[in-house]
């Protein structure tokens, strides 16, 4: 029977250097055929901004490029809204809510939702590629989750615009008026449809900015808002710097204000916006404990892990990556981690076998590489699988430590990549107790057997999500959200539509 490695391209080249097989396939690089995607993604050169139902020019005249991290080469340019133009965004979404949509049913408000859904689903090939050159995630993540997971959350909300009486029985559902919405780089696409979706289901009008690193998605998504004929100014979209968003968030016509990004920046906006009584969702950083027991099914737990915390390079709120493992099982969990690691492939995000693509930025890769030095000064064990890394653009191998206390800066900080702090306990309350050892509060997992002790855990994990012998599952009929530091408010699900409506 052929085994692995005899399906390696590379295997007649290692056998020549006298190896033996067995180390081929596990302990060494391995070489594989590549199988590129080859869609056109349909960028242009330059994207204007859309503001009015129409793509304008920046007010400045200015443009930033916008890079794909994976290999470093520019691939277009994107207009840099000011303060003119979140003025004139705004004025468009006034104009819109006053408007045809300030009074248009839920049932026809729905009709607007469905095609957009209907046009993401239909043009899913295009925005996966080009969402993978702009973020540098592999395409099989952009292919089977962040455009499939864009078009149902349009999808979900729709079905919900025309049974809004049914969120809050007994009440009146309103429209709050015009949302200002700022974005992150790590789900560009998704966190477009987490926003605009159930804003727009509720009869808001909205001005959005995406992330500096990752406009282009966004822009792309105003191709298909134009294309399903929403009425101008229902949603505006404003690529531009960090500053820019603080004019989205302070302008005084907006009635709420949604925000996914870091912790630092959430606590900035939350200052500049006190005292205006203006609606606020908060959706911030995370440093999620993946908690495994010595009855949990090993293999099924490990593939969990990896996917908890290398899932689009470990750039996720909810990366689980605190690995916490029973000690009885500790040694045999390494051991199979070390073995998994060593066959995921990191390379070309175009590529459809590449489990690890390109951190999104240098800026981000040498702060990852920074967490990395300091988990090695403050003495844990650093391991990582020998890989041959492109020569251009920003990769880094996935990384594991072990002998991490929780005073490491790794087990306490946000790392945004791919790198795994493993912590051991001994009983079911220290494993509680380390978990909710963080300012954060946005994920968790468990990994046990015993139903028991999911309840348990599900119950005193201080966590806006604790999932069960899975991790990263999203459903847009799922609220998600965190505690403490990691935010307030929800998204998805009725609550989630309930943060964007006043009950009268
Ligand atoms: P941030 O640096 O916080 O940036 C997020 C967004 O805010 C970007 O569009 C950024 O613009 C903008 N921004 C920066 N300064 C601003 C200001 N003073 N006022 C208003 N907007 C401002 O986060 P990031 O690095 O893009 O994303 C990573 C962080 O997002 C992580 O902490 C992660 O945990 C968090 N995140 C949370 C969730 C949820 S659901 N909780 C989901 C995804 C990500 P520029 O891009 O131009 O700087």
């Amino acid at each position: 029977m052929p085994t692995l490695a005899d399906k390696k391209p590379n295997r007649p080249a290692q056998r020549a250097q006298g190896r033996p097989a067995a180390e081929l396939i596990f302990g060494d690089l391995w070489e594989y055929d590549p199988a590129p995607e080859t869609a056109d993604p349909k960028i242009k050169s330059r994207y204007d901004l859309f503001i009015g139902g129409k793509f304008v020019p920046p007010a400045s005249g200015k443009y930033f490029d916008t890079i794909n991290p994976a290999n470093e080469t520019k691939l277009a340019e994107m207009a840099l809204a000011g303060a003119d133009d979140v003025a004139a965004a705004y004025r468009a979404a006034q104009k819109a809510q006053d408007g045809a949509w300030g009074k248009m049913p839920g049932k026809e408000r729905a009709k607007y939702l469905y095609r957009i859904a209907r046009l993401l689903q239909d043009r899913a090939r295009e925005f996966a590629v080009a969402e993978t050159m702009d973020n540098g995630k592999p395409i099989k993540e952009t292919r089977d989750f962040d455009v499939p997971m864009a078009a149902a959350h349009f999808f979900y909300h729709a079905g919900w615009a025309d049974k809004l009486a049914y969120i809050a029985p007994g009440r009146r559902v309103a429209p709050l008026g015009i949302v200002g919405q700022v974005i992150p780089w790590n789900f560009p696409l998704l966190m477009m449809a987490w926003k605009l979706a159930p804003a727009l289901a509720m009869g808001n009008c909205a001005v959005i900015k995406p992330a500096t690193n990752t406009p282009l998605s966004a822009l792309k998504l105003a191709e298909i808002i134009q294309d399903a004929g929403l009425p101008p100014g229902v949603v505006n979209i404003l690529s531009g710097p960090g500053s820019t968003g603080g004019l989205i968030m302070a302008h005084p016509q907006a009635a709420k204000i949604a925000f996914t990004g870091s912790t630092e920046v959430g606590k900035v906006i939350m200052r500049s916006v006190a005292g205006t009584g203006k609606r606020m969702t908060m959706e911030l950083g995370g440093k999620a404990a993946n908690i495994v027991f010595d009855d949990a099914p090993l293999d099924q737990a490990v593939e969990g892990i990896v996917n908890g915390i290398f899932f689009n390079q470990g750039q996720v709120c909810c990366a689980g990556s605190r690995l916490l493992v029973h000690e009885p099982v500790a040694d045999a969990v390494v051991a199979k981690l070390r073995h998994r690691l060593k066959v995921l492939r990191v390379g070309d995000p175009l590529d459809k076998n590449t489990d690890v693509g390109a951190i999104v930025s240098r800026d981000q890769l040498e702060t990852v590489r920074g967490y990395i030095d300091a988990g090695v000064q403050e003495g844990a064990k650093l391991w990582q699988p020998p890989c041959r890394l492109p020569a251009k653009g920003f990769f880094l191998p996935p990384t594991l430590f072990t002998g991490v206390t929780q005073s490491h800066r790794i087990a306490r900080e946000e790392i945004f990549g791919p790198v795994l702090a493993i912590i051991t306990f001994r009983t079911v309350e220290e494993a509680i107790e380390k978990a909710n050892n963080t300012e954060y509060g946005l994920s968790a997992g468990v990994w046990t057997d015993k139903g028991s002790r999911i309840l348990k855990m599900s119950t005193e994990l201080k966590a806006g999500v604790v999932w069960a012998n899975t991790f990263n599952k999203f459903d847009p009929a799922s609220p998600f959200g965190g505690y403490k530091e990691s935010g307030f408010g929800r998204e998805g699900g009725r609550q989630g539509l309930l943060d964007y409506c006043k009950l009268v």
